[in-house]
């Protein structure tokens, strides 16, 4: 049996304040909804079938690569934050797995740390490998790139590393190996840009015919940074020529804030879907670059259209659709969990209002060339206020009604301040 981190009492207590406003709020909104031809029940189940990975790196207060301010009672190893993330799924009841990443998560032995997060009522999704930054007693260093570095040696270790996360996520039962290097250059001329993306393809490829059947590779691009002036695989045209080179088990994995100002990304949904390349999404918000505020918080109307994208995509699935979800956001100024919780509340809602386009409308309207109805389509579909479809789901599937109000509530941050040891300060992450 699961034992979930708070005090189901507790959740259930609060939502009982709730739940008859919930019920008249809902009822209202579907006789609404109703109206216009539109099922809320229907989105019910959808949004209750729908889920979202978070990243244990997510559990703690990441930073920026200028300075970390330290949380009291954050979490200070893997177990911690499993424990961190059990709470966010027990509220939200839509992030049931967690994104590991290697080495930061290293521990002796994967089979008990599957365990440990089953019992918190956690699985794992996609692994992270990490050749961005050197680890203590590694024989080679990164700092020329590791992929595509100029040394064979350099490849080769980050090529291993690679491997071995296959290896461990096997223990911890992912399917998904997300790769994202930081390689590339500062200054023109400082490598060759053809000749360094070739020893990406034949690095890749080592990595590639390492996995198992039932996996695939999700290949992260990201325009800049910490590469200033080339990244080997800056956007989505590299990563599918990659993933088209690589094979089918290799996908491209869209980080929405990984793009040159003002892309239209929900464009690059649409396209590496039609060539069943669409693997995995990192979401999170951004104003400049890749902020990783949380979700929804700056755009959401782009995540909207992004969910618009996915759910079409999912009427018309190309070589399978089941891409890999995951919240990738760095908090410095929030609590991680209460980001977390709202970021995840914020993916729900767009993904519900997505659901209530009335798409026959919607293509109707596209086929016979009525611009002004196409877009009132999507329009009257984001402006609803779909917190009653979102929180009723919720709270069928055991969460809670108010989610940072049962947080707060829980005291569980300033219990965990008493019990855990300070997090040192130290570099932020990216
Ligand atoms: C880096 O910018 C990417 O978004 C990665 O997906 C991720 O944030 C990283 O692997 C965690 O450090
Ligand atoms: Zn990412
Ligand atoms: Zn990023
Ligand atoms: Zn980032």
């Amino acid at each position: 049996a699961t034992k979930p981190p708070l005090s189901a009492d507790q959740i259930a207590d609060l939502n009982a304040k709730h739940v008859n406003d919930l019920d008249r709020d809902y009822d209202h909104l579907c006789r609404q909804l109703a109206r216009r031809g539109v099922d809320a029940e229907a989105a019910v189940a959808k949004v209750a079938a729908f889920s979202v990975a978070i990243p244990t790196w997510g559990a703690g207060r990441g930073g920026t690569r200028f300075a970390k301010f330290p949380l009291a009672g954050e979490p200070t190893n893997i177990h911690e934050k499993l424990q961190d993330c059990a709470v966010v799924q027990q509220l939200a009841t839509v992030t049931p797995r967690v994104s590991p990443h290697l080495p930061w998560d290293t521990v002796d032995d994967y089979v008990g740390l599957r365990e440990e997060a089953a019992e918190l009522g956690l699985g794992f999704d996609a692994i992270n490998s990490n050749t961005f930054q050197d680890q203590a007693g590694q024989p080679h260093s990164y700092a020329t790139g590791s992929l595509t570095s100029s040394d064979a040696a350099v490849r080769a270790q980050a090529v291993e590393h690679n491997v071995e996360c296959i290896e461990i996520g096997r223990k911890l039962g992912s399917r998904d190996l997300t790769v994202w290097i930081g390689d590339g250059t500062n200054f023109p001329g400082q490598q060759d840009l053809g000749r360094q993306f070739d020893r990406y393809l034949d690095s890749a490829s080592g990595i590639y015919a390492a996995l198992p059947d039932d996996w695939r590779m999700l290949l992260e691009h990201k325009m800049y940074e910490p590469a200033f002036y080339s990244t080997v695989i800056q956007d989505w045209g590299t990563s599918i020529l990659a993933a088209q080179e690589l094979g089918p088990k290799a996908k491209c994995l869209v980080d929405l804030g990984h793009h040159a100002p003002n892309v239209n990304i929900e464009q690059i949904v649409s396209r590496l879907h039609r060539f069943g390349k669409l693997g995995g999404f990192h979401f999170n918000d951004s104003k400049y670059g890749d902020d990783d505020l949380d979700s929804g918080s700056i755009n959401p109307h782009q995540l909207f259209l992004v969910f618009n994208e996915l759910i079409e995509a999912e009427r018309n699935p190309r070589d399978g659709f089941d891409p890999a979800y995951m919240i990738d956001q760095s908090h410095n100024v929030t609590d991680p969990i209460e980001s977390m919780l709202v970021s995840a509340e914020a993916i729900v809602q767009c993904y519900a209002k997505a659901l209530l386009v009335d798409r026959d409308a919607l293509h109707d309207a596209q086929d016979r060339d009525d611009v002004t109805m196409a877009f009132q389509a999507l329009r009257r579909a984001y402006t609803v206020d779909v917190t009653p479809i979102v929180a009723k789901a919720r709270v069928e599937a055991g969460g809670a009604c108010d989610v940072i109000a049962a947080y707060r509530a829980s005291g569980w941050r300033d219990r965990k301040a008493q019990e855990r040891k300070p997090v040192g300060l130290g570099a932020g992450i990216v």
